[in-house]
């Protein structure tokens, strides 16, 4: 059994979830629960706010866990990271009114700071030489400039529309996170074994996404042709078909050319284009 903490709500509660379902790895929601038990797999889901994820996997509370780099690199806690996972990207960003006239980190010499990430900031200043008052607060750090709290602020930007909506502008990016797997240091050798099955499970979903798979009929004097409509590809699979001259064409590629691949094989005579969603890929 291998223990894994995921984030009760917010955020990355959602896309947590949604990877285990996708990975085929159905648990319940947290309505009310702390713990949930997978039905196909011998894993256990703890259910817990996002700041507490960090010292439960370092303690070996949960074996493993997903949560932002962010909350990672904050709470310094030992944990071996094990997987960065596509999804809460975003960075940690100085903004500072924007009316102001920014220059440089200089700016920030004297300035007072609204934050709820002290640690990660107070490490970037002393590196950066930058003498600034540090004031830890829990949430609404973006309308602290506003009310006279701090001159500034250092949090999360992801789409960067918060700080705008409070009359901020992002100066200065310190880190760039994202949700990542991380593990208890030592795990024991089964623990680890299931750990390495989640993180393949994990690996097959996240290939999958943004690939199509596109099936067709082509005249079989083409099908040398096709390397250069998709290039890097592995060889097609082709198939025969009943009418003489013609064979079906089995390929995948990725969605964000699909369209100019598509036109490209309709070019060299591709018939009957038919285009399938992938779930999983295993290499
Ligand atoms: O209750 P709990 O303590 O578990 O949750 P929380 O409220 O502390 O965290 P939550 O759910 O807000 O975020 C969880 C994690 O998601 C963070 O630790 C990040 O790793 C990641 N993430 C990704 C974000 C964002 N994007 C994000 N945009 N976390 C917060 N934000 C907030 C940010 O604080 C700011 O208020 O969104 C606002 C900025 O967004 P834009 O799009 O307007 O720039
Ligand atoms: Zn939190």
């Amino acid at each position: 059994m291998i223990r894994l903490a995921i984030q009760a709500k917010g955020r990355l509660n959602e896309e947590s979830m949604e990877l285990l379902q996708e990975a085929g790895l159905p648990v319940e929601a947290s309505k009310r629960k702390l713990v949930a038990r997978c039905g196909s797999f011998p894993l256990e889901i703890l259910y817990l706010r996002d700041d507490d994820i960090p010292q439960a996997v370092s303690m070996g509370v949960a074996d493993v866990g997903i949560v932002g780099l962010n909350e990672i690199v904050e709470r310094g806690f030992k944990v071996d990271k094990i997987h960065k996972l596509e999804f809460g990207n975003c960075r940690l960003s100085l903004a500072v009114p924007k009316s102001e006239e920014y220059s440089g980190l200089e700016y920030f010499q004297g300035k007072r700071i609204a934050t709820s990430y002290p640690n990660i900031l107070a490490r970037f200043f002393k590196k950066s030489g930058i003498k600034a008052e540090i004031h830890q607060i829990a949430g609404s750090v973006e309308i602290a400039p506003s009310v006279g709290l701090a001159d500034a602020i250092f949090d999360i930007v992801s789409s960067g529309g918060t700080l705008i909506s409070n009359g901020l502008k992002e100066v200065t990016t310190v880190m760039e996170s994202q949700a990542v797997v991380i593990a208890t240091p030592n795990l024991t050798e089964e623990k680890r074994e299931l750990l390495d099955q989640l993180i393949v499970r994990f690996e097959a979903v996240e290939r999958s996404k943004g690939m199509k798979y596109l099936l067709m009929n082509l005249p079989e004097n083409k099908v040398n042709d096709v390397a250069s409509i998709l290039p890097g590809m592995r060889s097609p699979t082709i198939l025969p078909l009943a009418q003489e001259g013609w064979c079906s064409v089995h390929v995948v590629v990725s969605e964000k050319d699909l369209w100019t691949r598509l036109a490209g094989l309709k070019a060299i005579g591709a018939e009957g284009i038919l285009v399938f969603s992938l779930e999983k890929m295993m290499p």
